[in-house]
């Protein structure tokens, strides 16, 4: 894949944005701490609050360090431009907040992380923005409830914590023809496996804690798209509304992680591949949900719209909540957390966990099950993955009274 200015993806993840030599040949960049920035005159100060130069004024509006960095991430998601934030939500709540007033709807797919769940269908509900969750992995149900009052269509894809995918350019073919904007979250795919605005999203959002960021040492997240999206976010949703702006000292974690994205990646897909082979073959496993497996069920899809299938699986077993859980309890080696895409292979049962403050009707509303596992598949040897994963599985369902009975609690 090549970028705009021609450099392929890895060479941009290391070089984009920075020139050493303009730093006394520093490799790496400076971490700029200073919350305020002093100008010559107030003329200037003057002239730089109208937007009429691009001095920098206070760490909110931002800095050079978050400035080289959102060059770098719209390099990498192919976008005009972009604007980091504190976290994930961060970027999620300042680019909907400033997108949306009173009396607008926002459709919705029906899988989504939970805390965007919760802003979306508790947060914003009070101040009088109308959210519809419907299944966008059928494009014909945005076609049919779209009108002129919707301004917003949001889906992750593939969505957490069930790996359902939905068809971008579908999806913005419907949009387009509105004055309604497509914002995907591409935090599961990261920017090396999927570019949505190349796809026709207008904005994408992303964790970057998890992948981007790479190993569980830092909370961050940022949107792209066209110049004026971004610095009506900056200007509005972040700087007003939000706050949530990223430290310095967090842009350098993230900009050396990201130096490392491709690789990693490349190594999350390798072991993930053979976890969803095993998983798929296990007694104990009733459905395995992964975009590389020629049974996934949007197959297609995912090959037509990612480069490679990702580091993240559901899966769900031949057992109950209790069994579920009491499996990932018995893992050893593998760690009970949830966040993914670190070096760590991380497990979590996501009706107890990420998606806790769904209640049970929406739980089920929402596709996730009882008996659903999420797991991200880290870079251990593949074989100390696997067999932990066996030795949870015999202890649980053979050696202590659990049996395969034929079980089966999801739909
Ligand atoms: C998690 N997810 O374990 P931050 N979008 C997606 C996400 O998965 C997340 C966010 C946005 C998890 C975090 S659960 C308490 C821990 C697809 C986060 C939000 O604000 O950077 O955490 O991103 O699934």
């Amino acid at each position: 894949m090549k970028n705009t200015d021609q450099r392929h993806f890895a060479t941009q993840a290391i070089h984009a944005g920075y020139q050493p030599r303009a730093h006394q040949g520093a490799l790496t960049p400076p971490i700029y701490t200073s919350s305020t920035y002093a100008f010559d005159s107030v003329r200037q100060g003057g002239e730089a609050f109208q937007g009429e130069n691009d001095h920098f004024i206070y760490a909110r509006l931002g800095s050079p360090s978050q400035q080289l960095l959102e060059n770098r991430l719209a390099e990498l998601e192919q976008a005009e431009a972009a604007l980091a934030t504190a976290s994930g939500m961060g970027a999620i709540t300042a680019a909907i907040w400033s997108l949306v007033k009173p009396g607008d709807e926002i459709i919705a797919d029906l899988s989504l992380y939970g805390c965007t769940f919760s802003f979306l269908a508790h947060g914003l509900k009070p101040f009088g923005i109308e959210v519809t969750f419907l299944n966008l992995s059928d494009p014909a149900n945005l076609a049919r409830h779209i009108t002129n009052k919707t301004k917003l269509v949001y889906s992750e894809t593939p969505s957490n914590p069930n790996m359902r995918l939905v068809d971008i350019a579908a999806l913005a073919d419907i949009t387009r023809a509105y004055d309604c904007k497509l914002m995907i979250d591409n935090t599961y795919c990261t920017p090396y496996l999927q570019n949505p605005l190349t796809l026709g999203a207008d904005l994408v959002v992303h964790s970057a804690t998890k992948y981007l960021g790479g190993h569980g040492d830092l909370i961050a997240g940022f949107v792209a798209g066209t110049k004026p999206d971004m610095d009506h976010i900056r200007m509005f949703g972040l700087k007003d509304m939000t706050g949530a702006v990223i430290s310095g000292f967090d842009v350098a974690l993230l900009l050396r992680g990201i130096k490392t994205l491709h690789v990693r990646m490349d190594r999350h897909v390798e072991n993930a591949h053979q976890v969803a082979a095993y998983l798929e073959q296990s007694k104990y496993v009733k459905n395995t949900f992964y975009p590389g497996l020629q049974t996934f069920a949007q197959r297609q899809l995912a090959d037509r719209q990612m480069r490679q299938a990702g580091g993240m699986i559901a899966f769900e077993l031949n057992a109950d909540r209790a069994q579920s859980a009491a499996f990932v309890d018995a893992l050893q080696m593998i760690l009970c957390a949830v966040s993914l895409g670190d070096a760590e292979t991380l497990i979590q049962h996501p009706a107890s966990m990420t998606h806790s403050t769904y209640s049970e009707e929406e739980l089920l509303a929402h596709l996730i099950s009882p008996n659903l596992i999420r797991i991200s598949v880290g870079l251990e040897h593949i074989d100390d993955i696997i067999t932990d994963l066996d030795q949870a599985f015999e202890s649980v369902f053979s050696g202590t009274g659990f049996s395969n009975n034929g079980l089966s609690i999801s739909a």
